[in-house]
Order: structure tokens, then C-alpha cells, then sequence
């Protein structure tokens, strides 16, 4: 069996972004399958906003925080994202894997956009049990800023470390970083400065691929790689094949 495993799942690849919160339980249903059969040790699902999350925290500006008597955003957001919480963890139970959902918003605190504390005891004990956590990206309590929008990519960067799992891959709907059309094989943060990466033309109030890499980076500079490829290379990443995509390396590891 091999090693534990950190899977995210892009917003992009579970919800259509061109739309009102719509989950795509097609593709869902095409990874749930994909997990129920991988032979890891222990794997932590997490799963960005997409259209279910993104568009109500761009409206209240729960980027930007929030302040006393402004809220209702923080409810309406968590509620959304909750909800797509809800059908990932259904999709992968009925694909017979012991999904859970858990949500960040209960259990992790912020100060200035950034995860400050997140209690990650019990996901050792759901992990230690063949329990399969399902968090995601989430509206979390600021220290600073009242509240603010944590991405599912500074959770995989903060709970990697936190959990010790040096085996991380992010599903997404393109076949890695992009250079123009060409997949980038390996990113560190010395060749970082080289590469043009694109902006998606849907909302994301946390930046997109550029976020994506910043978060990765910093995983790379405590140690721990990650793989960024297109979600029908789930099943490749999963069995540790090859799977087409970008490999983000610390400067030192291969
Ligand atoms: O889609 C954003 O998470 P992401 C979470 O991983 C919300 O950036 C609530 C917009």
C-alpha cells in the first residue's frame, strides 16, 4: 500500500463555473470511483468552492473581510460551499468510500487571510480509522479581518504539513500549468519568474492558478512536492503513474 495521500479537487472540475452554483455529479461520480479503487493508505479529499461559493463571496466582499451588522455573507457562503460539501461526500459514499464531511469554518481560525490554527487531531483519529475527510475551501473566522475566504489550496499547503502527508496531487481542468498551450513539467521557485501563467475568465476570489502555485511553492519550500494534473489523470496520480501534468519541487528535491 502506499503512502498517505492529499487529493484536491478543483472548483472547475466538480462545479460548471459558467453557471449558478451547479455540481457536475458526472465528473464526481468518475473520481469517486477513482478513490473507492486506489490502494492508499489514507487519503484526505478537498475541494475548492467553483460556482458554488466563489460568486457569493466575490458579492458580500468576504474577501476584504467583514464587519459588525455586514454578516450575512459569511452565512449565505458557508452555506453554499456546505452544500457542495454535502454531494462530494455523497458521490464518494455511494462509490463505497468512508467519506466525511468536514468543515473549516467550525475548526480553523484566520488572521489576515491566512489559517492560523486549524484542529486536525480528529483527522488523525477519522485517517487512523480508514476514514476518508472531505474539507474545503471556506469562509473562516479573522482575527484581523472578522472573517475571510480560505482556499482549498491553503488547506492542502497548512494540513500537508500539519498531518505530515508528503504525497499531494490537485485535479484541475487543465492537463497541468500552462505556458501558453505547453504543460510546464516542473515548477520551482527558481523557474517560477519564467513561466506567462493564464487568469481563468470565471470568479475566484483567491487567485486562481497564480494562488494555486503560491500555496505549492511554500509546501515545496517545507519539503513536500506536489503534482498538479487533469482530472481524468486522477486514477494515474492515484496508482503513482505518470500523469502528464506538473510536478512542484523545493529547489533541493527531485
Ligand atoms: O475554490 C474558495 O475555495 P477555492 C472557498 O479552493 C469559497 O479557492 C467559499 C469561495
Amino acid at each position: 500500500m502506499s503512502e498517505r495521500m492529499i487529493l484536491k479537487l478543483g472548483g472547475s472540475v466538480i462545479t460548471d463555473k459558467s453557471a449558478d452554483c451547479t455540481v457536475n455529479r458526472e465528473s464526481l461520480a468518475t473520481i469517486a470511483a477513482a478513490i473507492a479503487q486506489s490502494r492508499t493508505s489514507g487519503i484526505v479529499v478537498i475541494h475548492g468552492a467553483g460556482s458554488c461559493g466563489h460568486p457569493e463571496a466575490k458579492r458580500y466582499h468576504l474577501d476584504k473581510g467583514a464587519s459588525s451588522g455586514q454578516t450575512d455573507g459569511i452565512w449565505v457562503t458557508h452555506r453554499v460551499v456546505s452544500g457542495l460539501n454535502d454531494e462530494v461526500v455523497r458521490a464518494l459514499r455511494d462509490a463505497g468510500v468512508a467519506a466525511v464531511g468536514v468543515h473549516p469554518f467550525h475548526t480553523a481560525v484566520a488572521d489576515n487571510g491566512r489559517l492560523v490554527s486549524f484542529e486536525h487531531r480528529h483527522l488523525e483519529k477519522m485517517l487512523a480509522l480508514g476514514m476518508v475527510p472531505v474539507i474545503h475551501g471556506d469562509v473562516v473566522m479573522d482575527l484581523t479581518r472578522g472573517a475571510c475566504i480560505v482556499s482549498g489550496d491553503q488547506l492542502v499547503r497548512y494540513l500537508a504539513l500539519a498531518l505530515h502527508i508528503p504525497c499531494v496531487g490537485l485535479a484541475t481542468d487543465v492537463p497541468g500549468v500552462l505556458d501558453g498551450t505547453c504543460v510546464v513539467p516542473k515548477i520551482t521557485r527558481g523557474t517560477m519568474p519564467e513561466i506567462q501563467i493564464g487568469n481563468s475568465k470565471h470568479t475566484d476570489v483567491t487567485g486562481g492558478m497564480s494562488g494555486k502555485l503560491n500555496e505549492l511553492l511554500e509546501l515545496a519550500d517545507a519539503g513536500i512536492g506536489s503534482d498538479i494534473f487533469h482530472v481524468s489523470r486522477t486514477r494515474d496520480f492515484l496508482n503513482g503513474n505518470d500523469h502528464g501534468g506538473t510536478h512542484v519541487r523545493g529547489e533541493k528535491n527531485e
